[in-house]
């Protein structure tokens, strides 16, 4: 039989079934448990035998993408959940998630929340670089339903995003009752209330929307992936349009002569603090490569 993973927890993995049906909770076939790179990811498509009265997961189908920060495969929207109000969204952040899911052919949407306290100024400048950026309030419902449009349409979705940006909240104005943290006062942070990594289905009118919640990050985690510096570029979607119009076909659009990418920088036509994520992760990405070779 064929599933899909909806939740990893203590060593269970919870299928729901093909065509419907209760979740079936397998262990996972040794060999699959033992390899970290084949561990089965929350989204995975799987083969599961139930034997008796246990169940085993016994093979993994072939992904069309994974990620690592959040754990989760076959991602067709990823949806970075950044909050108008408390906590403060981080572009940086933003933007090494972008890349993450261009680089792997997810497409970001970027979610602004709390629109009922504040509007953020980033939107424009998400927009402007070319993404989807819904702007919503889950406390009055305002943005819920264009979202949920957006959103049945994209294949399985993924919330990512800071702890207390609203990603859990997001759901439940969707339509679901699950638990949400309050944002300390005093720190502007989440609390890490979502726990796990999990794959709900709502019925909306919009359709059925397939997402995935995830723990959120704290406000000092890095991600973990990198892509290599070579191919950042064109991770970035607002760069496209010069791409391929510098003086060097090698340039690394840093401090090259004639570069058509920072000649957009300094026209307007790609926005600085997207620029500037370009460069920090250019630097990362250099600094990982050197270590290669320590
Ligand atoms: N006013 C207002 N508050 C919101 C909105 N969305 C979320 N909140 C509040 O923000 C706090 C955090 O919301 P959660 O949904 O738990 O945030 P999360 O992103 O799931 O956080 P983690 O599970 O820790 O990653 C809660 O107190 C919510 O009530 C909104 O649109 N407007
Ligand atoms: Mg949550
Ligand atoms: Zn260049």
């Amino acid at each position: 039989m064929r599933g899909t993973v909806e939740k990893s927890l203590s060593g269970f993995y919870y299928l729901r079934p093909d065509g419907g049906g209760a979740v079936v909770r397998c262990t996972a076939k040794g060999t699959l448990r033992q390899a970290e790179f084949e561990s089965p990811l929350v989204g995975d498509r799987a083969e599961f035998e139930i034997r008796g009265k246990t169940a085993l997961l016994t093979e993994l189908l072939p992904r069309s993408n994974s990620f690592i920060r959040p754990p989760v495969a076959n991602i067709g929207t990823l949806v970075i959940v950044a909050s108008a109000a408390s906590p403060a969204a981080d572009p940086f952040l933003i933007d090494r998630m972008t890349v993450q899911a261009e680089s792997v052919g997810a497409e970001p949407v970027i979610c602004f929340t709390k629109l009922d306290l504040a509007r953020s100024g980033l939107a424009e400048t998400y927009r402007a670089a070319g993404f989807q950026t819904p702007e919503v309030s889950s406390e009055t419902g305002e943005g819920i339903a264009a979202l949920a449009e957006l959103l049945a349409g994209a294949g399985v979705c993924a919330l990512t995003g800071n702890s207390g940006a609203g990603k859990t909240s997001l759901l439940n104005a969707l339509g679901l009752d699950l638990p949400t943290g309050e944002v300390s006062d005093r720190l502007g942070r989440g609390r890490h209330t979502t726990r796990h990594v999990e794959l709900h289905t709502v019925n909306h009118r919009a359709g059925t929307l397939r997402i995935i919640d995830t723990p959120g990050f704290s406000s000092f985690e890095t991600v973990t992936e990198t892509v290599p510096a070579n191919e950042l570029a064109e991770n970035f979607r607002d760069f496209a349009p010069h791409l391929g119009k510098c003086r060097y076909r090698d340039c690394i659009h840093r401090a090259e002569p004639d570069c058509a990418v920072t000649r957009a920088v300094a026209s307007g036509g790609i926005a600085a603090a997207r620029y500037e994520s370009y460069l920090r992760l250019l630097a990362s990405a250099e600094e990982k490569a050197a270590a290669k070779y320590r």
